[in-house]
């Protein structure tokens, strides 16, 4: 059976990746380039916005982050990183889950508006800075929930929404100073510990995504 992952470096899909990495499963890399279209017909017909993650597993296709990520530890319920319905932690699994997407949203924008939008005429200050207070106030979510000492969200260890959260805590860091969130901060030098996290990260060579660690605010 074919396994395959169509990923972008430093993208949403490294969720993916790190967590096949994870689950120790054998598939096929797909590296897509964005200096490149998605949007063209041989890829459409797998992720029919252009997008990525999408992972090929046999017969399924599936895009979406979070989709994946459930798609995958419930039909590999023995690598046990998702917490399935009746675990007493599911709905904190779920609500992280998706959770990671809600901080995915303010990293999107802050990256079209540092990274994508070259030209200084085409970006907001206004948004820039108003996405950044909202990606923090989503960070202080995280630092909350940290804040009892634990190594990773769910008092249980380690599980897939480290995966999908993990990836989200690596955006943000290009445009808020972890420094201001403690335990959060911690939390990503656990996580980059991890080798799955490390063999997730672009190699050296790849096309990235960001060309800086950090991107400032335009008058800060
Ligand atoms: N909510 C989706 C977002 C997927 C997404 O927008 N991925 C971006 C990379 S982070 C992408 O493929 N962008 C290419 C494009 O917009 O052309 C998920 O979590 O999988």
């Amino acid at each position: 059976m074919t396994r395959r992952l169509h990923h972008g470096w430093e993208s949403r899909s490294t969720r993916s990746l790190a967590l096949l990495y994870e689950m120790g499963l054998e598939f096929e890399l797909v590296v897509h380039s964005f200096r490149k279209s998605l949007y063209n017909d041989d890829y459409r017909k797998l992720s029919p916005a252009g997008r990525v993650p999408c992972l090929e597993d046999g017969d399924v296709v599936v895009f979406e982050t979070g989709a994946i990520t459930e798609y995958l530890v419930e039909t590999y319920p023995e690598c046990g990183l998702g917490r399935l319905p009746g675990d007493p932690e599911r709905v904190e699994w779920l609500q992280y889950l998706h959770f990671a997407e809600t901080i995915g949203q303010h990293i999107a924008t802050l990256t079209q508006h540092h990274v994508v939008l070259r030209e200084d005429w085409m970006r907001s200050p206004t948004v820039m800075k108003y996405e950044t207070m909202r990606l923090k106030r989503t960070l202080g979510v995280l630092e909350q929930g940290l804040s009892d000492g634990r190594d990773y969200l769910l008092a249980s260890g380690f599980s897939a929404i480290d995966t999908n959260i993990g990836y989200s805590v690596y955006g943000a860091a290009h445009f808020v100073r972890l420094d201001e969130f403690p335990a959060v901060a911690a939390y990503w030098a656990r996580l980059s510990e991890r080798p799955a996290f490390r063999k997730a990260l672009p190699p050296e060579g790849a096309e990235r995504l960001y060309h800086k660690d950090f991107y400032e605010l335009p008058d800060a």
